[in-house]
């Protein structure tokens, strides 16, 4: 007999945070709560094929690009399903300028949530696999209403991250600081069923992920790197593929898998690349250190970076530890191609 435990996403929660002497059961609430979101937003990204539902909403985003209907609808059901748990003190959403304060009337919480409801949402029209990241950290605000102070930690005080993805299946992956645990979604039982406990990265990849659109504008450290995983040399398993989908959350799923790294670098044109710290960088950073990978936006770790702005941006370099340590070398100038191989 097949002997495996079947554990639901609930489930283990509930064991993770009994590990935890003291807790209160708090924290399980308010991940039960966000589960609860994401399966509502796969019902709805699920029939986006089907319905009239794909096209603009006719808004622009903070960062001056197009909404479209899925990403307003998402940003809404988190909102809706976390407001009143009374777990949450204050949240912050890559749809929304200012801080999104928990309604008068509701309990306050200790805990502050800060999400991108649908990472990838340009490539909804063509069906590829799109996502909703989040990131979850302890208030630091005396109590009553959150603020944005509670909001502008660094990574590394993050307490939970995960992403759910929305693909050919629908999968919770996250950490709360005890390895990386994956959960594939059943629908037939509406239920997130443990299917990668404890993933683990391999320690060098043989993929390399990235716009190559922005070559002109890359600095020469970067022109090199993607230089010299271009080339062939056995020892190291070079060439490496390239592969980019151009949805940050599922580039970040084959890479946590497969290995190798994913990059969205500054250039002459934007110094600090194009995706968010706090909704992008921190939390797929935690998810992929505590599987034994590493993070960096070329310089230094992500998760060390002290947040200025809600929505800055940041270059991101991140993957299995040895790539991101070579890709360091070449960003920083360190390392030429000519250097010797290893
Ligand atoms: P959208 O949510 O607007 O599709 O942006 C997705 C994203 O922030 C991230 O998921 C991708 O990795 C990145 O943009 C792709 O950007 P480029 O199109 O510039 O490569």
């Amino acid at each position: 007999m097949n002997q495996s435990k079947i554990v639901t996403i609930e489930r283990h929660i509930i064991e993770g945070e009994r590990a935890h002497p003291g807790a209160t059961g708090d924290f399980s609430g308010l991940l039960r709560d966000l589960t609860l979101a994401f399966k509502v937003i796969w019902r709805e990204v699920s029939k986006a094929g089907l319905v009239n539902i794909l096209g603009l909403a006719g808004k622009k985003n903070v960062h001056g690009e197009e909404v479209k209907k899925l990403d307003v609808f998402a940003d809404e059901v988190i909102y809706r399903a976390m407001d009143h748990g009374g777990h949450l003190c204050v949240m912050a959403s890559e749809e929304n300028e200012d801080v999104l304060q928990i309604p008068d009337g509701y309990p306050t919480g200790k805990y502050v949530l800060l999400y991108d409801p649908l990472d990838g949402s340009s490539n909804i029209d063509a069906l590829v696999t799109i996502g909703t990241i989040f990131s979850i950290y302890r208030r630091v605000t005396p109590g009553g209403k959150g603020t944005m102070q509670d909001c502008l930690q660094p990574g590394y005080k993050q307490i939970a991250a995960g992403y759910c993805l929305y693909g050919s299946s629908t999968m919770i992956v996250y950490t709360t600081g005890d390895g990386t645990h994956g959960f594939t979604f059943d629908p037939s039982i509406g239920e997130f069923l443990l299917s990668h406990e404890n993933i683990k990265i391999p320690q060098r990849g043989k993929i390399y992920s990235v716009n190559e659109g922005n070559y002109r504008w890359w600095h020469d450290g970067m022109k090199k790197y993607v230089k010299y995983l271009q080339e062939e040399d056995k020892a190291t398993n070079r060439p490496y593929s390239t592969r980019y989908i151009g949805s940050m959350v599922a580039d970040i799923h084959r890479t946590l898998l497969f290995g190798g790294i994913f990059m969205y670098p500054g250039d002459t044109r934007n110094p600090n690349g194009k995706l968010r710290l706090m909704y992008e960088a921190n939390p797929v950073s935690f998810i992929v250190e505590q599987a034994g990978g590493s993070s960096s936006n070329g310089i230094s770790r992500i998760l060390d970076i002290k947040p200025a702005a809600l929505h800055q941006r940041t270059p991101l370099f991140v993957g299995s530890e040895d790539d991101v340590c070579i890709a360091e070398e070449f960003v920083q100038g360190k390392r030429d191609i000519t250097s010797k191989a290893s």
